[in-house]
């Protein structure tokens, strides 16, 4: 059977990790351009107040702001029907609250646009990847205050009416779930635009509710996204009904380490809140009953959630369902079991899986798994990977040549998965792969977690030239779309 025609083969990108000019053309602040980079232990830290040698990947990253007809061209010549980026939400609206949108913003997405359709790619759009303007975060804190919603809303439909003719396919927020992931301080940031309050060093934080629980603003911002996003969907069918405005979930897949009924349990219950709550919300248009014994055993009032919010819900359900997928992990009541080094998803280590050199579990048949599981799940929702990909260090041969035969063996088990799962009848209707040109890594910070099928000479000691090269692997997955995923 094989890929069906009109396979969305691609790439995908996010703008505070690729585009760089961070203040230009009146960009605003937005969250990534106030972390720090960190390195394969240290997690990425928030650094308040300006330090001049303190360096902030966001602020250059790969400089696509001023590369893309290079980067698009060479995205095009492997033969890539879609490339899916993400807008800056900074560059549209500043200061997120502005009256009016910033039209220098607003153009540079139209060139963007117009280049991928010179080249025959359809744009696929994040409205936000973790690119919350750093005022909603300061002055609002972040999606925890319901004034952000309309924010949110008016800078979505903004996009949607300028690019209604050249956009079709839309993500609202990216990774929607990393809130239920256990990141605490900078999940929370990057998700919902939250200060940790732990966090000694988050002096523009705002005073939290002292009656609240940081969970119970946690959830009741994550609602606030729910209910952005579903308005999202409403409002943009109105502005053109051809849109297909999806959601996005970070899927780590999980499996009980042992068949001790105690550990199937245990991953049942933490696939249900960290996979499948978000999920059910966007897909099937209301709070799943599991999530509601959470919320009782962890004193959340759920107040919040209005009679009139669960008709927005419920009527601004996705078209489609996207998902990142980079690897599996275990789950046990076994405290003592020997745990993952990842820095995104922490789980117990499977003896049966080897990992990158960041943890994370190499584990291609758990792809296959996870679109039946989904599939099942949301029977008539399309389906679409929109991450896959293996963050490695490369290195530069004498002749500038790149052997990155560990990244081709990683998307072939992953691409043969989902073969598979066509064969399984799952209606997956598209590919991006994470990071097709190398950039700046959203957990760490670091230049040297690369994942491309282009190199970018940069560095994390801020050396480099931003000079674009082709790996290896850049060449076997031209093969591969363009043969439709016949040749892996
Ligand atoms: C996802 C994010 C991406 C991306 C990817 C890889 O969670 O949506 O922005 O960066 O993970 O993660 P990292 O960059 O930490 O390797």
């Amino acid at each position: 059977m094989g890929f069906p025609k009109g396979f969305l083969w691609g790439g995908a990108v996010a703008a505070n990790q690729c585009e760089g000019a961070y203040l230009e053309d009146g960009k605003g602040l937005s969250v990534p351009d106030m972390l720090l980079g960190g390195d394969v232990n240290t997690p990425r830290t928030f650094l308040p107040k300006t330090d001049p040698e303190a360096f902030y990947p966001s602020h250059e990253a790969v400089d696509f702001y001023h590369h893309y007809k290079e980067d698009i061209a060479l995205f095009a010549e492997m033969g890539w029907k879609v490339f899916r980026l993400s807008i800056n939400w900074g560059r549209i609206f500043p200061n997120g609250d502005d009256e009016e949108p910033n039209e220098a913003g607003l153009a540079f997405y139209d060139k963007v646009f117009d280049e991928c359709h010179k080249h025959g790619m359809e744009p696929l759009v994040t409205l936000c990847h973790y690119e919350i303007p750093w005022n909603i975060v300061t002055k609002y804190n972040g999606f925890s205050d319901r004034r952000v919603i309309d924010m949110f809303v008016k800078y979505a439909t903004t996009c949607m009416k300028r690019y209604k003719d050249k956009v079709k396919y839309w993500l609202t927020f990216n990774e929607i779930n990393i809130a239920c992931m256990g990141e605490g301080g900078i999940g929370n940031l990057y998700g919902l635009g939250l200060m940790d309050p732990e966090d000694v060093n988050a002096d523009h934080r705002i005073p939290l509710n002292e009656l609240k629980s940081n969970e119970q603003i946690m959830f009741e911002a994550l609602h606030n996204e729910f209910v952005a996003s579903a308005k999202t969907v409403i409002e943009g069918h109105k502005i053109n009904p051809d849109f297909m405005i999806g959601n996005m979930i970070a899927h780590t897949t999980l499996y009980p380490l042992t068949p001790n009924p105690k550990d199937i349990l245990a991953a049942f219950d933490e696939d249900n809140f960290k996979n499948n709550f978000c999920g059910d919300v966007q897909v099937r248009g209301e709070y799943p009953s599991f999530i509601f014994r959470y919320f009782k055993e962890h004193n959340i009032d759920t107040s919040y959630i209005t009679e009139e919010d669960k008709k927005i819900i419920k009527e601004g359900t996705v078209d489609f369902y996207t998902f990142s997928y980079y690897m599996s992990n275990c789950v046990t009541v076994d405290e003592n079991a020997e745990t993952t080094a990842g820095n995104m998803s922490k789980g117990a280590k499977n003896p049966y899986l080897k990992a990158s050199d960041w943890g994370w579990q190499i584990d291609p048949d758990g792809l296959r798994y996870t679109l039946n599981l989904l599939h099942d799940r949301y029977p008539h929702t399309p389906l679409m990977i929109v991450e896959n990909g293996f963050g490695a260090f490369d290195t530069v041969e004498e002749d500038g040549s790149i052997h990155d035969d560990y990244r081709i063996d990683y998307f072939k088990g992953h691409i043969h998965a989902m073969k598979e799962s066509i064969e399984d009848g799952v209606p997956l209707i598209g590919y991006t792969t994470w990071g097709p040109i190398d950039l700046v890594s959203a957990g760490t910070g670091q230049y040297a977690k690369r994942y491309g099928f282009i190199y970018v000479d940069r560095h994390d000691d801020g050396t480099g030239d931003f000079s674009r090269s082709k790996k290896d692997s850049f060449y076997w997955y031209k093969k591969v779309c363009e043969s439709n995923g016949k040749e892996i």
